[in-house]
């Protein structure tokens, strides 16, 4: 059997596949705000942040990989695992000193994962990929490297608030000492699969993408991006390579603490879309995955390559080979649900009250979905959603409103996908909000292409399961034509007569946004 890890922005889950039978045997997820209140992240970050700063303490990652593991261990045999990968929310970072490796290795099963790895952090709070704060430094790489059209050329994306790199580049100007100390930089992936493995661990093609730093070209970290983002940085960074690799064994911690076998192998992780994408059985090209998690995200692989000359998506390494196109909506659940509590509505409301009781295209009135801060496109959205019709503006009409933000989410991604040149023939959607039938018909009707969804909301979990068997030597297109099946009834089709409508809003809303 094989293990899958996600630790995304609110929860640390666990899935364990059996290839032999094609099931899912076991699953578990531990809520970071429901679980560990005393880190006082109701939504998986600190809030309060200033200027921008989307912070996430590496401590509760670490707290609910012990308690996740716990709960995984209750009634069920962990020996029978033969290797695990793990996934994570992309971009976040986590900084170490030189004695991160030994402590790794010293772990203790009488003590928790925290109390021993938390004293090698050299920042105490990791950047999460919602931090906008680092304007200053995408501008200075940008200009260091030569213009963002060569970092896009070099990177796959132009510099970007949330990448790494510009993250660690403010932590070098504004703490020089403490990055001087640090002697490891991992991603929120590559940090778990290390404290799994008892030492540092590589940083994959997936989320190495997600840096600002690797050379698409070479697969390499690339020296220009480097030198533009802070001094010494290449002997912090552990190196890149390709996501089957296998790292080497589990820490004994595991193993005595939770049965694990001592013979149980750690793969590379990878970023939590690129590990969707193996999990919703889209590692070809033809199939487009939108992720409804805390953002929303637009991905497929790529066909041909090419990037957005305005610079909102990205290229990162396709975790089967190849590459993968990268959409992401920082307004995603968090705005859904910012609307839903507004009017006072469950989500079975919330889909039926505003769907079911307006038309389509919403007899015009438009909005823009934006409740904070956005990324695709880039901007401070500092008023909450009400820009569109006067009607919003005064608040009125919540079934209205509740299309409205729907309908002007799933434009913006119809409009800001359509750089990489291919009309969606199928769309897979995951994602907690996946689940949702109203949202689900609404996407099918405005990208006019049928739907598909699986038993599970969480194709990451599914696909670090699923690269774990692979590295192993099971073949990825069997596994994936086992696991990644649409649950019985779920596909939806869009309604033909509403391509008009949806074309007419689509240009609607592309005036509404550069009003
Ligand atoms: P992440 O992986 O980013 O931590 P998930 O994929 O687990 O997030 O999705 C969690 C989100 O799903 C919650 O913020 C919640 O708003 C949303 N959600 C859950 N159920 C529904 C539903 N029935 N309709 C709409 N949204 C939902
Ligand atoms: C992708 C992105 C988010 C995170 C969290 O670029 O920033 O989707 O991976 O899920």
């Amino acid at each position: 059997m094989f293990l899958g890890l996600d630790s995304s922005t609110q929860s640390l889950s666990a899935i364990v596949i059996d290839p032999a039978s094609g099931q899912i045997v076991r699953e578990v997820s531990v809520n970071f705000g429901a679980a560990l209140p005393a880190y006082n992240s109701p939504s998986g970050f600190i809030p309060g942040g200033k200027d921008g700063e989307v912070h996430a303490d590496p401590r509760m990652w670490l707290d609910a990989l012990d308690l996740a593991l716990k709960q995984l261990a209750d009634g069920f045999d962990l020996s029978k695992i033969e290797a695990i990968a793990s996934s994570g929310q992309q971009h976040g970072s986590v900084y170490l000193d030189a004695r991160f490796e030994q402590r790794l290795a010293d772990l203790d099963s009488a003590k928790s994962l925290k109390e021993q790895v938390a004293p090698a952090l050299t920042r105490a709070t990791a950047p999460i990929w919602m931090d906008t704060s680092t304007g200053a430094e995408c501008a200075e790489i940008a200009a260091a490297a030569g213009g963002n059209a060569e970092v896009c050329r070099i990177s796959g994306s132009i510099a970007i608030e949330r990448f790494t790199g510009p993250q660690i580049r403010r932590f070098y100007k504004q703490d020089p000492t403490a990055y001087e100390r640090t002697s490891v930089i991992h991603l929120v992936s590559s940090f778990i699969g290390s404290v799994l493995a008892g030492k540092n661990i590589e940083i994959d093609h997936g989320d190495g993408a997600g840096m600002n730093l690797l050379n698409l070209h070479s697969l390499d970290w690339d020296d220009t991006l480097l030198d533009a983002t802070a001094p010494g940085l290449r002997g912090k960074l552990p190196p890149a390579a390709t996501s089957t690799t296998i790292a080497g064994f589990i820490s004994p911690y595991f193993a005595q603490k939770y049965g694990f076998s001592s013979d149980c192998q750690i793969v590379l992780s990878t970023g939590d879309n690129p590990s969707s994408l193996v999990g919703m059985g889209a590692t070809t090209p033809g199939t487009m995955v939108i992720s409804l998690g805390t953002s929303d995200t637009f991905f497929a692989a790529m066909e041909k390559s090419v990037t957005d000359p305005q610079g909102f998506g990205h290229v990162f390494g396709n975790p089967a080979g190849g590459f993968m196109s990268l959409i992401c909506f920082r307004n995603g659940s968090l705005a859904r649900e910012a609307l839903r509590d507004v009017l006072g509505l469950d989500w079975s409301a919330f889909d039926r009250s505003g769907l079911a009781a307006t038309p389509a295209g919403n007899d015009g009135n438009l909005m823009l979905p934006f409740f904070g801060p956005e990324i695709t496109p880039r901007r401070d959205f500092s008023a909450p959603i009400r820009k569109g019709s006067t009607e919003f503006e005064a608040g009125g009409n919540p079934p209205a409103q509740v299309r409205a933000v729907l309908e002007g989410q799933f434009l913006n991604m119809r409009l800001h996908s359509q750089w990489i040149g291919e009309k969606a023939k199928l769309i897979r959607l995951t994602g907690g909000a996946s689940q949702n039938d109203g949202i689900a018909q609404l996407v099918a009707n405005i990208f006019q292409a049928p739907v598909e969804r699986f038993a599970i909301a969480n194709g990451a979990g599914l696909g670090a399961a699923l690269r774990a068997a692979h590295a192993l030597g099971h073949d990825l297109t069997a596994l994936q034509a086992s696991f990644c099946k649409p649950a019985a009834g779920s596909r939806l089709e869009p309604d033909a007569s509403l391509a008009g409508t949806y074309d007419q809003a689509l240009a609607g809303y592309k005036a509404l946004l550069s009003a």
